[in-house]
């Protein structure tokens, strides 16, 4: 069975940009592949956030990823720092890839210009997140739009090592859904939806439908009141189009044909959004009245996580060159 490896940062409440453009595709993997989905605290630590907002964010984020329909007893969950692995592995994959490589991530230019203190780490998180998804022999990895060129770069990573040292990791590729890939701030369409952008252009997963109806009513669109699928000249309403779209299974160019008016599309895109929403929320109230059980389900997912990531680190250190770790 072919192997999926995706992961989270528990760097705030998530959004629908993070269920359309990759929670939604890990639920459907779980039926029919091998997945192994990951809470990336590690990687949350390169903002410096406050450690009791991190293990807030942290329990929030392994709630959030069971009440959407990630299934402990068919997917491995757990949390990356559980894994110790990740972290020796990273240090080979920061001495396999580039110096100039890393500067051209679009997504460290775009984090590094909106900090104040920009961490090394940072700048080496594509070489933590190649260790993510290699220790596990991963063949998928189902992703938002943004996360392409990082994907990418692990391939990259993945196939000079196994030039240098030998046939040692699989080499992954990135799966991307054709609608809901990029998400927009329904404020600044020009900007994908996040999390760690204070903004009222975006959706919580968690967000009171009020909230979630007001947000679309007032979203940005523009005069012509012309309901056509064109990213570059119409990026708010093409950006609701794409929504519904992704929500109701369709493309955003059918969507458009059923609209001559934006008042209707934005109040259908919000209906569309709620019900969506609606069992996400009930299920993560239910859910988190038992956070002794969430620890549970996540131990026992890094002791699963722990026994193919110990296997695929001895193999890597041993063709690098690095002598055992004990006597065998
Ligand atoms: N706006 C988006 N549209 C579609 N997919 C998105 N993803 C993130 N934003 C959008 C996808 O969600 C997965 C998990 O995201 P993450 O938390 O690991 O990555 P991120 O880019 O850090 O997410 P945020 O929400 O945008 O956080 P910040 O504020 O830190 O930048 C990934 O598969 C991602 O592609």
């Amino acid at each position: 069975m072919a192997r999926v490896f995706s992961g989270i940062q528990p760097s705030g409440g998530m959004h629908l940009g993070n269920l359309l453009g990759a929670l939604r595709n890990w639920v459907a993997y779980q039926q029919d592949h091998e997945a192994v989905y990951c809470v990336v605290d590690l990687h949350a630590l390169t903002t410096a956030p406050d450690p009791a907002e991190l293990r807030d964010n942290t329990m929030a984020a392994a709630t959030m990823l069971l009440s959407v329909g990630i299934d402990p007893e068919r997917s491995t969950l757990f949390v990356q720092s559980a894994v110790a692995e990740h972290a020796e592995l990273a240090w080979m994959m920061e001495c396999t890839v580039g110096f100039g490589e890393l500067r051209r991530m679009t997504q460290f230019k775009d984090k590094s210009d909106r900090s104040d203190f920009v961490s090394a780490g940072l700048f080496t998180y594509p070489a933590l997140q190649a260790a993510d998804i290699l220790l596990y022999d991963t063949d998928l990895v189902p992703v938002g739009d943004d996360q392409r060129q990082h994907i990418e770069l692990c391939r990259d990573i993945a196939e000079r090592f196994n030039r240098r040292y030998g046939d040692t990791f699989a080499v992954p590729a990135p799966v991307i859904p054709k609608a809901g890939a990029r998400v927009m701030d329904l404020q600044r369409p020009t900007d994908k939806m996040s999390k760690s952008l204070e903004s009222a252009g975006t959706i919580g997963v968690l967000e009171e439908p009020d909230s979630v109806t007001r947000k679309f009513k007032r979203a940005v669109t523009d005069s012509d009141n012309d309901a056509r699928y064109d990213p570059d000249t119409k990026p708010g309403v093409s950006n609701l189009l794409g929504i519904l779209a992704s929500v109701t299974g369709r493309t955003p160019q059918a969507v458009a044909d059923d609209y001559t008016q934006y008042g209707p599309l934005k109040a259908d895109t919000a209906d569309a959004v709620n019900e969506l929403l609606d069992p996400i929320r009930r299920r993560y109230q239910e859910l988190s009245s038992d956070p002794a059980e969430i620890s549970r389900l996540l131990q026992a997912g890094a002791d699963k996580a722990r026994t193919v990531a110990t296997t695929t680190l001895e193999r890597a250190r041993t063709n690098a060159g690095l002598i055992p770790r004990s006597p065998t």
